[in-house]
């Protein structure tokens, strides 16, 4: 018997804010589902994460709805968990539930599974890392003994039962700042875990838990917290057939992405580079999104700025930083979740952007940081903390009042941080 397992559908996700990423991933989860329709499979398991807010927007919903009424009239079954991107923290009824309401798909639970053919399947919903002994740790060792009861009450005869588990947790065994469990803590007694959180395909026997295949198919497509890279992305086509003892994975590659190309390009090379990269993307049906990365010496931003423009017809989005020395390889895997969230690294782009300046947002950075923080006893010395806000009024028509004093100063020399004066003796505003 083969059986889909698809993960991190994200469905409503708009990578960049861009509509045209929305429909992308509707098509990508349509190929899913029609990929999985012509291999024959006798049901599909959506491992969490199915709509990217536990608020879906209409079309998303209207969009998965027409996949599961796809599979009910071939009668293949869906079965589903939810991810953290599918539960309210208002505690709220989850979107999914409709589904499994409208009869369109089947939710799965820890204590009581779902048999298709030989079959058992258990699930868990996401369980938060501080819940994780009272929600996760406790009812997998309850679930070890309904896992033999049960299998007592179902087999026929002398038949095998296969049991599957679906999750949606990351394990520490592939990523220790992500990891919520460890592989040692998964209940044994299952041929195969169903996996869903992240994003890069994995699978891994483990011995502790007499060889169970642990799986992620990995994301749909890139998006949420995932740089743009050539990373494919796919699901799972997993034989659980009981003439044999060990399962079979198939991984379903999907070709219908929209390309992400990344970059890294030499400053002094930017123009014939440019020219190279048009022609390549043109060369896709669905234009790319790309990232260029650019080293050099004496960079002008402006200069960047007008050459890139010449992407604007053949790309759909590009994006662009400069990197000083070497690119580093970037390790680990993906996932999604508050932990991979640099809000110091989200607010030093935003903030680099608007001022175009890295002494600029360098300074702008420093002070926030001084103003927020109440551990530090000197700048608690410094600050009174209840003329902050005037302060840093004071700072806003300052900075308005001197901006082009500044913005020359970083003309003149884009690279050195010392030269910018935190205070001006002959500027009209002073600092006390
Ligand atoms: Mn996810």
């Amino acid at each position: 018997m083969l059986i889909s397992h698809i993960s991190d559908v994200h469905l409503g996700y708009a990578q960049f804010n861009l509509q045209e990423r929305e429909e992308d991933l509707y098509e990508v989860f349509e190929e899913s589902i029609e990929k999985s329709i012509n291999e024959h499979v006798k049901a599909v398991i959506l491992a969490g994460d199915i709509f990217h807010n536990p608020k879906p927007n209409g079309a998303s919903i209207v969009r998965l709805a027409r996949e599961l009424k796809k599979l009910k009239e071939k009668s293949i079954s869906v079965f589903f968990i939810l991810g953290e991107h599918d539960i309210s923290r208002s505690n709220d009824v989850p979107f999914p539930y409709l589904f499994h309401n409208l009869g369109l798909a089947r939710r799965l639970k820890p204590d009581s599974p779902i048999k298709i053919d030989d079959v058992l399947i258990y699930g868990f919903n996401k369980e938060r890392r501080s819940n994780i002994d009272n929600g996760l740790i406790k009812p997998f060792k309850m679930l070890e003994s309904t896992v033999k009861s049960d299998e007592l009450k179902y087999s026929i005869e002398s038949k095998k039962l296969k049991k599957i588990l679906v999750l949606h947790q990351g394990l520490n065994d592939f990523n220790k700042f992500a990891g919520e469990i460890s592989s040692s803590d998964l209940p044994v007694g299952f041929d195969y875990y169903a996996m869903g959180h992240y994003h890069d395909h994995i699978e891994k026997c483990f011995s502790n838990i007499n060889n169970g295949l642990v799986a992620y198919p990995g994301s749909i497509d890139l998006g949420h917290n995932e740089p743009i890279s050539k990373v494919e992305k796919g699901f799972l086509i997993v034989d659980i057939s009981d003439n044999s003892t060990t399962v079979h994975t198939h991984w379903i590659k999907l070709d219908k992405r929209r390309p992400q190309l990344p970059y890294h390009v030499d400053y002094h090379d930017l123009g014939d580079r440019l020219s190279y990269i048009i022609q390549e993307c043109q060369s896709y049906s669905k234009k790319p999104i790309i990232d260029i990365q650019i080293s050099g010496t004496k960079i002008d931003q402006k200069i960047i700025s007008r050459q890139l423009l010449r992407l604007a017809n053949s790309t759909l989005y590009y994006n662009w930083n400069i990197t000083e020395g070497e690119l580093s390889d970037v390790s680990g895997y993906s996932y999604d979740g508050a932990e991979g969230f640099d809000m110091d690294k989200e607010m030093s782009k935003l903030i680099q952007k608007s001022l175009d300046s890295k002494p600029l947002s360098d300074l702008s950075l420093d002070l926030i940081q001084s103003f927020n923080d109440d551990s530090d006893s000197s700048s608690n010395e410094l600050l009174d903390k209840n003329k902050r806000k005037q302060i840093a009024n004071f700072l806003w028509k300052f900075y308005e009042n001197n901006k082009s004093l500044y913005m020359n100063q970083n003309l003149d020399n884009s690279t050195s941080q010392s030269k910018i004066p935190v205070s001006k003796k002959d500027s009209k505003g002073e600092i006390h």
